[in-house]
């Protein structure tokens, strides 16, 4: 029988707890059995969805990955939508990946229908569903498209990396290796679920290996820091944000509390950062706080984790480390050479198995990204004593602030269509608390004038929280080149 290797190791782990919520408890079992009865409801008359894309409007939890792996037993595509999104973010990513269904919870199935009927497209709500005829399931080969991750880049719109379920176990089996994860790993999940570091890193790890999640419904610092005080984790990870706002907390806690939340991390087995740089500045406040040394890697959503410190060995402030298990890595300069000294910086170029299809329906970005077999990252790094060290991206039109990746063409966009917005360039500036901030700089209309606050008001339709401008600078003209080119360094210069 060709059952997807994941569902076979989930009944294996059968009676053992999957997820825990306060008193409530749910097995490896109930989710096979809850996707079990999700896939025939999905299936409906159907015997396979045929890669059928399958939006997800779901928080992290038992539920979610009900959902996923029944869009996945009965053979479609699952593509998580942002939960925080604005109604025009949310229609492209179902028009631009052609989504027949979407599958959500009873208050987001709400938030969501008026969409799903100008689409025209189904609407499952599985609070709805308790139970469903059961179907013979459709046999699934590791080569099938499984997932639709929106990421943005260099265009104005998020473009959707598509990976088979072969590319995602081989993204988890690196980390599990690596990592070793075990049945005895206990880890709270409070990261976004439309993001690969929530859905890989922490959820696809933790279920691959038999241990168990407890899942936040946002990231609720209080909540989270009395489990951490009580033992309830083994293991921890958080984008780098999350841990200058965990700093400021235990700054600002009594003593006895901090003393107590502080046991709580040091008795971890392992504390991880990454989709972000992590400053060393906080990397060390991190291990003088609590004796904990973080673990920093690198990744992205078209290539998983790439690069790792490492789990027995030296965890280098500043350096993301060496390539994980089933992962090659090089460095290339503009020029095209391979580099093969030390302290020569290059782009970040990865090969293997876990590196993605596709970018949905963009044969020509997909073409460009690639050179050869081997994937261009866009970041820029050195190998300095055996570890790589992470310098930047190549593009200034990609800011990375709290761990999303945004695209600044994406937010000017969205701004020009402003009435009394000309002209606009959007930047990220560095910023202690969100890594980088999203900054718009304007020429107005007619010498109109405008405030931030209501700028950001305006914007709340349109652009979901984190891509939203933090501070707003008003300049007669934006600085050009000698061709009339807008040019972002000179606009940071402004600064
Ligand atoms: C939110 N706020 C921001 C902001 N985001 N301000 C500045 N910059 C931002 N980016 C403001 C809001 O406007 C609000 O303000 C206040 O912060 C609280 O908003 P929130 O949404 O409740 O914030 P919070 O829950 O604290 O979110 C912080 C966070 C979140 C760090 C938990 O950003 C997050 O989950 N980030 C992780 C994203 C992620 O998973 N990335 C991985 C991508 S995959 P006010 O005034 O209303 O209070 C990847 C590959 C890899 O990168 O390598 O992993
Ligand atoms: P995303 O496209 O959202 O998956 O984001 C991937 C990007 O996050 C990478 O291309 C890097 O620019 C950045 N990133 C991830 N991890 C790290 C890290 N440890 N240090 C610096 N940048 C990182």
């Amino acid at each position: 029988m060709n059952e997807l290797p994941l569902i076979t190791r989930a009944r294996s782990h059968g009676a053992a707890i999957a997820f825990r919520s306060g008193t409530t408890t749910h097995t490896y079992q109930d989710i096979l059995d809850r996707s079990d009865a999700l896939a025939s409801a999905l299936l409906g008359e159907a015997d396979d969805l045929k890669e059928s894309r399958v939006a997800l409007l779901l928080p992290g939890g038992f539920e979610y990955v009900a959902a996923q792996w029944s869009i996945w037993r009965a053979g479609g595509i699952k593509l998580p939508i942002c939960l925080s999104a604005t109604e025009p973010e949310w229609e492209y990513a179902l028009t631009d990946s052609s989504v027949s269904i979407v599958v959500a919870d009873a208050a987001n199935a709400a938030k969501i229908a008026p969409l799903c009927a100008r689409l025209g497209v189904r609407l499952v709500d599985i609070d709805a569903i308790t139970s469903a005829p059961a179907k013979t399931l459709p046999q699934i080969t590791s080569d099938r498209r499984a997932m639709i991750l929106y990421t943005s880049g260099t265009t104005s719109k998020p473009k959707g990396v598509v990976t088979t379920h072969a590319n995602i176990q081989a993204q988890i089996e690196s980390l599990v290796q690596a990592w070793e994860w075990s049945a005895r790993d206990r880890i709270p999940l409070f990261l976004p679920m439309h993001h690969i570091h929530g859905i890989i890193n922490v959820t696809s790890c933790a279920l691959w290996s038999g241990a168990m999640i407890e899942p936040f419904a946002r990231f609720d610092l209080n909540a989270i820091l009395n489990r951490v005080r009580v033992d309830a984790y083994t293991l921890f990870m958080a984008v780098p944000t999350i841990y200058v706002k965990l700093i400021q907390a235990l700054e600002s806690a009594s003593s006895e509390d901090r003393a107590a939340i502080i046991g709580g991390f040091k008795r971890m087995r392992l504390m991880v950062s990454g989709s972000a740089a992590l400053p060393a500045s906080v990397h060390e406040q991190w291990t003088a706080l609590t004796g904990q040394k973080l673990l920093e890697r690198y990744g992205m959503t078209e290539i998983g984790m790439a690069i790792s410190n490492l789990y027995h060995g030296e965890r280098r402030p500043g350096a993301v480390g060496a390539p994980l298990p089933g992962v090659e890595v090089r460095l290339k300069t503009e020029g095209g050479q391979i580099i093969t000294a030390e302290d020569e910086p290059g782009e970040i170029q990865v090969r293997g198995p876990g590196v993605f299809a596709a970018y949905w329906n963009r044969p020509e970005a997909t073409a460009e990204t690639f050179d050869g077999d081997w994937f261009r990252t866009g970041d820029m790094a050195v190998l300095e004593r055996g570890y790589y060290r992470i310098m930047g991206r190549l593009s200034v039109d990609i800011i990375k602030s709290g761990g999303y990746k945004l695209s600044a063409l994406e937010i000017e966009a969205a701004l020009l269509e402003h009435p009394l917005i000309d002209e606009c360039a959007v930047i990220g500036l560095p910023d202690d608390t969100w890594g980088e901030a999203v900054t718009a700089v304007c020429v107005f209309k007619d010498n109109a004038t405008l405030e931030l606050k209501t700028l950001r008001e305006w914007c709340k339709d349109r652009l979901s929280v984190y891509k939203v401008p933090q501070s707003l600078l008003v300049v007669n003209e934006l600085p050009r080149n000698a061709m009339g080119k807008v040019t972002k360094p000179a606009v940071k210069a402004l600064f």
